[in-house]
């Protein structure tokens, strides 16, 4: 008897869908809708609506919504038995709010089958778009929050966090400050993964710790909502957010909007959402700490599971809930696929065209070297500018093998204060599919890098998450060990070993880069 579980993955540019049954081990389904092309009448670019001075990013919560219905459209039309799916659950791109009425609790518990689920949701919303994690606009909102917590250690400390921009906290003091009638309006704010939560299970969702930790909102040792940090950030802000729960929690059977709608087993289990990284934590198999992932996707980020709460001195990195128990710690690095693709448009290639660029240039590219900072950096935290060192604008495979390199030797810099160097490295996200990065990516760390069956490492760790949830629920307890191997067990036809030569080249390099990156930080 087959037993299935659904993982979603909303992310910057997609919602993917990844169907597992448990009992074979296998992926039934694996696909996505993007939403630049298939959802054209929100004419977003890269999913998103950026100010024209960059700084601000926002989305929109009906384009996700109904992103969910096409989805849902499309596995039905497919004929994929969603009338046997045992638990779904989601990962959400982090850090991005949606802001809604005192209304929406009843609205998600009788919803209007005539309706979409857009139509549903525009109902309730008392702010028309979300800020997502690319929106770089609250550094005075981060400076003022981050003095109320004592500066930036005790920020740290208080929440896994120094205070960021891109973080939920910062965004709704913006918003509360901004706009003080409809934050007088807004009843409950949720997360992009508690939204979505909150439309599977037909009711406001509560937040899991691997998400609340986005916030700059949540005390990281006690998991509760830190008073202090409710307060620094905006008025009555506890009585608009949801509980705060352990990423196992099941919140009921599904909507039954979508069990009339589309077929769902009316019994399926809706399963708490998370954010995308702790999800890709899940779907690379990192449950056990000393491992590490990166994940290639809009933006770059690298992680691993920690046994206790380590958290980064220099306030770079951030240390998150682990949906297996524990913590995560993580680095992102915002300039990811952004940059990559900026590089390969600027010069009007395509992937074949970019990797092979990279083939012909020589490991270290001659010591020619780029800042890619296309977008304001998070790691280092700078503004857009891209720097180049021996480089010239006009090098197209220089400029292409720079850029990947230099993202390369950032996130090894920038991760040292997670401890000991990789011994191997779990590669997911879009950008795994190519080996020249991957390559690169071996011998800058000196470590294999394993690929896996699917890029889509989010939705996987979120059907994984619905699988755990549904075993534990069922039999009162469950290994996940056990669950996540069949499905994360590395391609061992792709492993990209670190080639001696090339790990000299780069560890000469590395320093080079740290000086030309410390040079441009300090304003040289
Ligand atoms: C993590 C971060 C991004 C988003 C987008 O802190 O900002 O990785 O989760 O995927």
């Amino acid at each position: 008897m087959p037993s299935y579980f659904l993982g979603l993955d909303s992310s910057t540019q997609s919602l993917s869908s990844i169907l597992i049954d448990l009992d074979s081990g296998q992926i039934q389904d694996d696909r996505s809708i993007q939403f630049d092309r298939d959802l054209p009448d929100y004419k977003t670019t890269n999913g998103v609506y950026r100010h024209p001075n960059g700084d601000v990013v926002h989305s929109s919560p009906l384009l996700w919504a109904e992103a969910l219905d096409r989805l849902f459209q499309q596995l039905k039309k497919d004929k994929l038995p969603l009338g046997e799916i045992l638990a779904i659950s989601g990962s959400g791109q982090q850090h991005g709010s949606v802001y809604m009425t005192g209304n929406a609790e009843k609205q998600f518990r009788e919803m209007d089958l005539n309706g979409s689920l857009a139509d549903n949701v525009a109902r309730v919303l008392s702010r028309p778009t979300s800020p997502v994690w690319m929106d770089n606009s609250t550094s005075s909102e981060c400076a003022e929050i981050r003095e109320a917590l004592g500066g930036k250690n005790a920020a740290v400390a208080a929440t896994g966090s120094d205070l960021f921009e891109r973080f939920t906290g910062p965004q709704i003091r913006k918003f509360a400050t901004e706009e003080p009638g409809a934050y007088r309006q807004t009843g409950h704010i949720a997360l992009v993964s508690s939204f979505l939560s909150s439309l599977v299970a037909g009711q406001i969702s509560p937040i899991d710790f691997g998400d609340g930790a986005g916030m700059n909102l949540m005390d990281i040792n006690r998991l509760t909502w830190h008073p202090l940090a409710l307060e620094a950030t905006a008025p009555d802000l506890r009585s608009k957010l949801p509980a705060l729960a352990g990423s196992h929690t099941h919140l009921g059977v599904v909507n039954p909007y979508l069990v009339l709608k589309y077929g769902l087993n009316p019994a399926a289990k809706a399963v708490i959402w998370s954010g995308d990284n702790p999800c890709s934590l899940i779907g690379t198999g990192l449950v056990k700490p000393g491992m590490t992932a990166i994940s290639l996707g809009t933006s770059d980020t690298l992680f691993g599971a920690m046994s206790e709460c380590k958290t980064d001195p220099r306030g770079e990195g951030h240390v998150f809930g682990s949906p297996a128990g524990g913590y995560m710690s993580l680095i992102c690095f915002k300039n990811g696929s952004l940059a990559r693709e900026m590089v390969k448009d600027d010069y009007g290639l395509d992937w074949m065209a970019f990797s092979k660029a990279i083939r012909e240039t020589p490991v270290g590219n001659d010591g020619k070297l780029m800042l890619p900072w296309f977008d304001p950096e998070i790691v280092p935290r700078t503004k857009a500018g891209v720097h180049r060192k021996k480089l010239d604008k006009d090098d197209i495979p220089g400029n292409c093998r720079a850029v990947v390199e230099a993202q390369m030797m950032s996130m090894r810099l920038h991760s040292d204060w997670m401890g000991d160097t990789p011994t191997r490295i779990y590669a997911t996200g879009g950008a795994s599919a190519n080996q020249e990065i991957l390559q690169i990516m071996a011998n800058v760390h000196n470590a294999p890098v394993y690929r896996q069956e699917t890029a889509n490492g989010a939705a996987l760790g979120a059907a994984l998450r619905a699988a755990h949830a549904w075993t534990k629920d069922t039999f009162g307890d469950a290994d996940w060990e056990h669950i996540v191997a069949p499905f994360t067990q590395p391609d061992l036809e792709s492993v990209f070993t670190p080639d001696p030569q090339a790990v000299d080249v780069y560890e000469s390099l590395v320093k080079i880069y740290a000086t030309f990156e410390s040079d441009n930080l300090n304003g040289g």
